[in-house]
């Protein structure tokens, strides 16, 4: 007989709230649950596809290690113990940081699992630390490190007092948002334009340009020069000056490094009309307090932290970050982090050295840029590597050069709940409870939440025999090597539980009151703690030096570029539900200079690599702008087209937006 438990999903950090039908051990189906309080009944396709991957036929059930080049089925202590051993020889001759940890896209969503690999650096000794949030977002860390002098806080809109929101480069309606998350898209964007002005900047007519107020398309890369306009013409007029003297410093810094951005300039970088320019300005004048949203468009662009910090700065002098009807940045209710004691970050941020073999590349919020993974392998300097569950065959940029490296690698150590192209050239595959088979919590995404919230999914069917729990195979490594990678917690005796509930006796409510309420609202919005961390700075910083050095070198973009863009029915290489497929983008005007059409086989170049495939029109699409999805591995895989040289200067971010390309017939 059926029967239906409540969940929630972890495939994005949207975290809806799920029911799931089983029988036995047969998971039947998945849809939203009605009776969430967040999500209303929302689910998405990938949060539905789940029985599929649960069932599929490429789930892991036995630890692997290489043997003879092959890999080979191993028991859990064998695959420990030669882990183990390798591991301590390469400590015992280059020292720990001969080890790099990647935490990847499986690895955030898995509480327990989370809580052990922000443990591993600091009980290893090892500062080669590096996530995919460097091939993501590090312009958002290091824009808030430098303004309000903690990194990677996350603004978000005030929904409930909201009068403008504008979106820049993100489509939340698909993606569910970048770095905020966006719960029940259209709902909420409903509400938003019955309540204000949506606007949304995107070089491509997107699901959420087609459900917000006014959609502008500028060139890819040049929103900097419209943010910058705005804020040079609400400085005159618009701005909240006395908010600006009470909270903020280097006003006169921002003024000067905006004033060449007047509306003829403004318009020709950007490529927008004058006078749709003059309506987002009335509109921004109109509302007052607004949020701003950047996305991966902007994040993976050379334009990332000028356009990052000219967002927030928009913000700032309307009064509008965090503050009502604006901004806020949700703290967490496990992170806690507006009652920590937390150091100021001086206004470059904390700029610590960074790989041996790429010096001119710093750290960003104590990580290495993951571009520089392929130089510290050639080098040498990096000789293992513990993949918490990343896809690095098609997250890292350079296909070809990154696989290259990574078989040169001693230990590529991987955890996983499929076969991936990534465990097909791992040393040691682990597998783990997929997200079905473990009790959990939000522990690293509890800051994009859109509320100071948390909650609890207890286990919804059983793993599959011999299965062990991800934080276990971590733990008992470091118990192997000498290290505790579960502090307070014994691994040879903890249960997952007992795990969640050391996790969440941080938080604002324990574990007891999780589990029986499933989902604790702490209070709806915290806003105001930023701002008072960021006064004990002398305000906001207005106008860090770095980024006004960036936005006075801005290029403007190559004829026919490439942007990233999500597609619905996967999430990033993990694929839910097999409706998407990957194709060669371009815009029908783009086609026909190329002598292209639907179907046919073409060849997209980078300066760095080449990819062929088919041709798919797409009339979304700006003239000028292509896309081929993300996520791919084979033939495929777009990050063939990027590289691990052309890097953002302060972040090492690869460019993967705006990247300049080249399409003709095959
Ligand atoms: N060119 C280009 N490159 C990109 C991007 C782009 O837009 N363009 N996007 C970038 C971005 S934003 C990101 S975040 C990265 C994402 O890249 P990755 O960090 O690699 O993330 P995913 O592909 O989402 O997931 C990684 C793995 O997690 C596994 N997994 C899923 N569920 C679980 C689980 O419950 N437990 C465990 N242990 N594993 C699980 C999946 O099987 C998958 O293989 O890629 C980046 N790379
Ligand atoms: N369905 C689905 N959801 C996902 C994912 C997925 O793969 N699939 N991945 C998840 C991950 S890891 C992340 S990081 C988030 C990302 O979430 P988002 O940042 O919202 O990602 P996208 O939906 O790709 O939106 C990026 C938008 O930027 C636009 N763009 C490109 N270049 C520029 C530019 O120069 N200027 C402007 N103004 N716009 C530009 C593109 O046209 C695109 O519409 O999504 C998450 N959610
Ligand atoms: S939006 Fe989709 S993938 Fe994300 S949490 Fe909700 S159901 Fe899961
Ligand atoms: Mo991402």
């Amino acid at each position: 007989m059926a029967t239906e438990i409540k969940s929630f999903c972890r495939v994005c950090t949207s975290a809806c709230g799920l029911v799931v039908e089983v029988e036995g051990q047969q998971v039947l189906r998945v849809r939203g649950d009605t009776d969430h309080p967040l999500t209303q009944g929302y689910s998405c396709s990938k949060g539905r596809g789940l029985p599929r991957v649960h069932h599929g036929p490429d789930r892991l059930l036995h630890p692997r290690i290489r043997r003879d080049g092959a890999l080979v089925r191993a028991d859990w202590e064998e695959a420990l113990d030669d882990l183990a051993d390798k591991l301590r020889r390469i400590i015992d001759s280059d020292g720990p940081q001969a080890i790099g940890i990647f935490l990847g896209g499986g690895g955030y969503m898995d509480a327990a699992a989370y809580h052990v690999a922000r443990a591993i650096p600091a009980a290893l000794g090892t500062p080669a630390v590096y996530s995919d949030m460097s091939v993501d977002v590090m312009s958002k860390m290091l824009v808030s490190e430098m303004m309000a002098g903690i990194g990677g806080m996350m603004s978000r809109p005030d929904f409930a007092r909201c009068r403008m929101i504008l979106y820049i480069g993100t489509n939340p309606v698909v993606s569910h948002g970048h770095t905020s998350m966006l719960n029940v898209p259209a709902a909420r964007l409903r509400e938003a334009v019955a309540q204000g002005e949506v606007w949304v900047l995107d070089p491509r007519r997107t699901e959420t340009a087609a459900k917000a107020n006014r959609h502008l398309m500028p060139r890819p890369g040049s929103d900097y020069a419209i943010l910058a306009w705005l804020i040079r013409e609400l400085l005159q007029d618009g701005a909240d000056h006395a908010y600006l003297a009470a909270h903020a410093q280097g006003l006169d810094g921002l003024a000067a490094a905006v004033a060449p951005f007047d509306l003829s300039r403004a318009e020709a970088v950007s490529g927008i009309a004058a006078a749709d320019l003059q309506d987002l300005l009335a509109a921004v004048r109109r509302a007052g307090r607004l949020c701003v949203e950047t996305g991966t468009g902007i994040s993976m662009s050379r334009a990332a932290n000028v356009t990052q910090w000219l967002s927030w700065a928009l913000m700032i002098v309307t009064g509008s970050l965090d503050r009502e009807g604006g901004a806020w940045i949700n703290p967490g209710f496990l992170a806690q982090i507006d009652r920590q004691e937390i150091p100021a970050a001086p206004p470059e941020g904390w700029r610590m050295p960074g790989p041996r073999s790429r010096p001119e590349l710093l750290t960003v919020l104590g990580e290495y840029p993951s571009a520089a993974i392929p130089d510290e392998i050639e080098a040498g300097h990096l000789r293992a590597i513990l993949n918490m569950s990343g896809n690095l065959a098609t997250c890292l940029p350079q296909t070809d050069r990154t696989l290259a490296a990574l078989a040169r690698l001693e230990v590529l150590a991987t955890v996983e709940i499929i076969e991936t192209a990534t465990t097909a050239v791992s040393t040691h595959v682990f597998p783990a409870k997929d997200q079905l088979e473990r009790a959990d919590l939000p522990l690293a995404v509890d800051v994009s939440f859109p509320a100071v919230a948390s909650q609890y999914t207890p286990a919804v069917v059983s793993p599959p025999p011999g299965m062990r729990s991800y934080w276990w195979t971590m733990a008992q490594l470091g118990k192997r090597l000498g290290h505790d990678f579960l502090p307070g917690l014994d691994p040879d005796t903890a249960s997952d539980e007992d795990v969640l509930a050391h996790i969440a006796a941080r938080g604002r409510h324990g574990i007891d009151r999780l589990r029986q309420e499933r989902y604790v609202v702490d209070a709806p919005v915290a806003i105001g703690w930023l701002e008072r961390f960021a006064d004990g700075l002398g305000g906001w910083r207005l106008a860090p030096q770095p980024l006004v050095d960036q936005l006075a070198e801005m290029e403007p973009p190559a004829p026919l570029v490439l942007i990233p863009r999500r597609q619905r029915h996967h999430i990033n290489s993990r694929i839910m539900d097999p409706r998407d497929h990957p194709s060669i983008l371009l815009s029908p005007e783009d086609a026909a200079d190329a002598g292209l059409t639907d179907g046919a086989p073409a060849i997209v170049r980078s300066a760095h690599g080449a990819i062929e495939g088919v041709v798919e029109l797409d009339r979304t699409l700006q003239r000028g702008v292509m896309t081929v999805p993300h996520g791919f591995a084979g033939p495929y895989n777009v990050n063939q087209l990027t590289s691990c040289d052309d890097v953002d200067p302060l972040t090492g971010m690869p460019r993967m937006s705006g990247l300049a390309v080249s399409v003709s017939a095959v």
